[in-house]
């Protein structure tokens, strides 16, 4: 019999429209065009065309594609996800230039930001015209974010920040950061363009993940801004919070690109690859692996879709959205390792996708609220009892 494919034995066409498969469809081919021939020299380099793939995004039209009118979609949160898994099948990093550009910074400015801050931002930015980046970590605040040290103090009808963003997804070329800062009041955003004096970003090197990505640390000095700079709709940490929510939620299904990715690079390689004279993929122990990997690869489907249609019907929770990132990071970075071992001494090269996926998936596991903080959030809600602090 032929053989046949873990989406087909899922059924997973028949849980989506014709919109949803088309868009899934589009974006798979600007993947396979723009990206699947490239990645492993930007991955290998360090070094990657983020303007002219920005613009290429912007064209498809996946920038900030959940949000309604300034040159967005408007479309469904499920439909967002299905790009943002398509694209991470690519490659996490593209996902994420995608995640910080639509759920952090146009969402941000979006949500939060004045009538003037959508009209001059999200229509450029939707187009990939203008990149955005979203700074909230600090060197020595994470998981903690309360506790950030960048301070913005009023001056006459001014605005002046102070302080340092650690690991800033697309920081040194963004033409807009949105910031987080300390006020007397607590925690404010800001509008910041990157080219007001006293803001510099730059960028951290020898990483070995998510190579295919810019990654910077910004350093605000007597960043001078108009009070109309800040997010009049952000008060407190609900306000990062709100866009990390929207950014989490692209990753539950992200994740799940990333692990077809190696699930099917698996099979494929096992039922060529001969040893003992026949292919590994007759071996009973592969077969094993190669179930198990698509048990959890559809379970996370599954979920993610169910999440999605739940954010569609009704809205999500944050524990909800704890439940799929936890859960589909984890099972991926599963597979990728599992695959990594189907395909021996080649699985380490850059030859095949799973080391790069691999090594991918790490950063995928830590940002966005790493695995032990979305485990303490399903604990909070499940007991009552909160074990952050
Ligand atoms: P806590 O006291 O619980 O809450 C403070 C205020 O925030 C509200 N809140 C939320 N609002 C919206 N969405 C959520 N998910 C929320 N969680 C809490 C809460 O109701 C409260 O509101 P109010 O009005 O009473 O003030 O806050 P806490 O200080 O105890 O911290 C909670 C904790 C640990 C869950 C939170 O700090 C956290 O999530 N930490 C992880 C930090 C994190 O995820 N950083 C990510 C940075 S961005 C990034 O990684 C981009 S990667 C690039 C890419 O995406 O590709
Ligand atoms: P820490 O918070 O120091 O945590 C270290 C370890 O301690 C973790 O295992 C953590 O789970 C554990 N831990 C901490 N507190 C507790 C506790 N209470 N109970 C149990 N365990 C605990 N940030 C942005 O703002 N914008 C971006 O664009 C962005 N992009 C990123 C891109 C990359 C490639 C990476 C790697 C990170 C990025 N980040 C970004 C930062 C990311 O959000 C943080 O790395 C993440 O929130 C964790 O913070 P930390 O690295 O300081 O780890």
């Amino acid at each position: 019999k032929a053989p046949v494919s873990p989406d087909d034995l899922f059924e997973i066409d028949h849980l989506l429209d014709d919109e949803e498969r088309a868009i899934r469809q589009t974006v798979r081919d600007v993947v396979a065009e723009h990206v699947r021939p490239h990645v492993a020299g930007w991955y290998e380099t360090g070094e990657l065309p983020l303007r002219e793939l920005a613009l290429e995004l912007g064209r498809l039209g996946v920038l900030g594609m959940h949000l309604e009118g300034y040159g967005c979609a408007g479309t469904s949160a499920t439909a967002y996800g299905l790009a943002c898994l398509e694209l991470e099948a690519g490659d996490s990093g593209i996902r994420s230039l995608v995640s910080v550009q639509g759920s952090l910074a146009m969402y941000a400015i979006w949500a939060y930001g004045s009538e003037e801050h959508k009209q001059e931002w999200l229509p450029r930015m939707a187009a990939g015209e203008a990149v955005g980046c979203f700074g909230l970590t600090e060197p020595d605040f994470g998981s903690n974010p309360a506790g950030m040290r960048t301070v913005a103090r009023r001056d006459g009808d001014d605005w002046v920040l102070d302080g340092t963003k650690m690991w800033i997804t697309n920081g040194s070329v963004a033409e807009v950061a949105v910031v987080w800062a300390q006020t007397d009041e607590g925690v404010r955003g800001f509008v910041v363009p990157t080219a007001t004096p006293g803001f510099t970003a730059n960028v951290i090197k020898h990483k070995m993940s998510l190579r295919a990505s810019v990654t910077s640390e910004l350093v605000l000095q007597g960043v001078r801004l108009p009070a109309s700079a800040q997010l009049p709709g952000a008060v407190g940490l609900s306000g990062p919070l709100g866009c990390l929510n929207e950014a989490r939620f692209g990753i539950v299904f992200g994740a799940v690109g990333a692990a077809r990715d190696c699930l099917l690079t698996a099979i494929d390689y096992a039922s060529t690859r001969v040893q003992f004279d026949r292919p590994i993929a007759g071996f009973q122990l592969t077969q094993a692996k190669l179930a198990d990997m698509t048990l959890e690869y559809g379970k996370a489907l599954l979920l993610a879709l169910h999440l999605g249609r739940t954010k569609d019907r009704a809205g999500l929770a944050p524990a909800q959205i704890s439940l799929g990132k936890l859960n589909n990071v984890r099972e991926a970075l599963e597979i990728a390792r599992t695959t990594r071992t189907i395909l021996g001494a080649n699985g380490i090269t850059l030859e095949y996708p799973v080391m790069r996926h691999a090594n991918n998936l790490e950063s995928v596991l830590t940002y966005e609220g790493t695995s032990e903080m979305h485990a303490l959030t399903i604990g909070q809600t499940l007991t009552g009892q909160q074990a952050f602090r």
